[in-house]
């Protein structure tokens, strides 16, 4: 950092501002988290100069030998740690994952049945602001509306009557286990692919907690810094029959030349991630996160579905006379970040949101345990309760201040 700090001061102090707002703050955004050091050096190695279009031992360029053995290190360690038969690491992020998925097997206008964006799903599993909602017709399920799960009927009988050609399972909001196998089930019926964008949950899969979607799907994508612990970006794993039409779909398909630097943090990631400590590190993710949930809906909050299956749940901000936006801002300004989120059937805009989202990924890598867990649900009940008691309001930063001091970023996946 000493030589961006001689050559850029602007960026490297807007670099240190980021590391300290890290430090100091109690991260609850369900989809980020701390990498360790050794995945930040690979990603920032000598591989960014690398171009290596292509595939290892099939690549449009000279000099691609070690950007090779990355690759399939990545490839490699990826497959073993979900149990399938093909990978592709090249994608640059979730949604180019999906792109990517998509366009290997459907064709524009072909119908794709996917999770409402408003009840748990994605932007890519064919929101209309989204090129996938442009460029298929996507049918959507959601929840049903008393137990606010997935109603797998309502996906049995849209499924009958749209016939999709690929049934999307995988949220970004949805805090229970998805049953992998009744979507196969009804993927079969109509002789449906079935993808799983198991970004969210890719960590607890990997670490054994969360239902595995290998023994179903036909396709998984996921990025890799949420619950992974990794780099940003993302991979396809598939069954090896479509192993050549993901691989042409990704490259030349939606993509350029590979960031091989990401590949070989990626690769340092999946390492981490087959290391036995992991599976204890997302057991704890999930305990946190149920610690978290159970205490604030005995201090009279409402956890939409009642509670959770994985390493996030959403708070319905509705009874405390505040929206998720509101009630994101306030929490910031105690040093709790938090996003606001749409809960089933809500009315409110998105950007708005009757709820917001906490996730115990990132606290969990800093050694919190469900004793500090349940400190932080209190915090956070306290807060809302007292929007503009100055009092509570500084009590929490203090209290911020003490649990984030108490738990330092670890450097290394131990
Ligand atoms: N933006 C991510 C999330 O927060 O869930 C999904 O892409």
């Amino acid at each position: 950092m000493s030589l961006l700090s001689q050559s850029d001061p602007e960026v490297f102090a807007a670099i240190e501002g980021e590391e300290a707002r890290q430090r100091d703050s109690i991260i609850l955004i369900a989809s980020e988290n701390y990498t360790s050091r050794a995945v930040m050096e690979a990603q920032g190695s000598a591989l960014t100069e690398k171009y290596a279009e292509g595939y290892p031992g099939r690549r449009y360029y000279a000099g691609c030998e070690f950007a090779d053995v990355v690759e399939d290190l990545a490839r490699d360690r990826l497959k073993e740690l979900f149990g399938m038969e093909h990978a592709n690491v090249q994608p640059h992020s979730g949604v180019q994952a999906n792109m990517a998925a998509y366009f290997a097997f459907v064709k524009p206008g072909d119908t794709i049945l996917g999770m409402r964006l408003d009840q748990g799903g994605h932007l890519s599993h064919g929101s209309p602001v989204s090129f996938s909602g442009q460029y298929y017709k996507f049918v959507s399920y959601g929840v049903d509306r008393e137990t606010e799960m997935i109603d797998y009927g309502e996906v049995e009988s849209l499924a009958r009557e749209h016939r999709p050609k690929i049934i999307v399972a995988g949220a970004s909001s949805y805090p229970r286990s998805i049953d992998f196998e009744n979507l196969r089930r009804v993927a079969d019926s109509v002789d449906a692919l079935l993808m799983v964008d198991m970004a969210h949950y890719a960590g607890l899969i990997a670490g054994g907690v969360y239902p595995d979607p290998a023994p179903y799907a036909d396709i998984m994508t996921s990025t890799t810094q949420k619950t992974l612990r990794g780099p940003r970006g993302a991979f396809i794993l598939c069954k090896q029959e479509y192993a050549s039409a993901i691989d042409r779909s990704v490259f030349p398909g939606a993509q350029g030349g590979p960031m091989m630097h990401t590949i070989a943090a990626k690769a340092v990631c999946f390492g981490e991630a087959l290391r036995p400590s992991f599976r204890a590190y997302q057991d704890q993710v999930l305990r946190n996160a149920r610690a978290m949930a159970a205490e604030m809906a005995e201090d009279g909050l409402r956890i939409v579905s009642g509670g959770t299956d994985c390493h996030l749940f959403l708070v319905d901000v509705t009874t405390l006379d505040t929206t998720g936006k509101a009630a994101a801002d306030l929490l910031e300004s105690v040093g709790i970040i938090t996003n606001p989120n749409a809960i089933p059937f809500d009315e409110l805009p998105p950007r708005v949101g009757s709820g917001i989202r906490i996730g115990t990924p990132a606290i969990t890598s800093r050694n919190f345990d469900e004793d500090d867990a349940r400190s932080v649900a209190r915090l956070i009940t306290r807060v809302l309760r007292n929007p503009e008691d100055e009092a509570v309001l500084e009590g929490a930063r203090v209290e911020v201040q003490a649990l984030t001091g108490a738990h330092p970023i670890p450097e290394l996946f131990d």
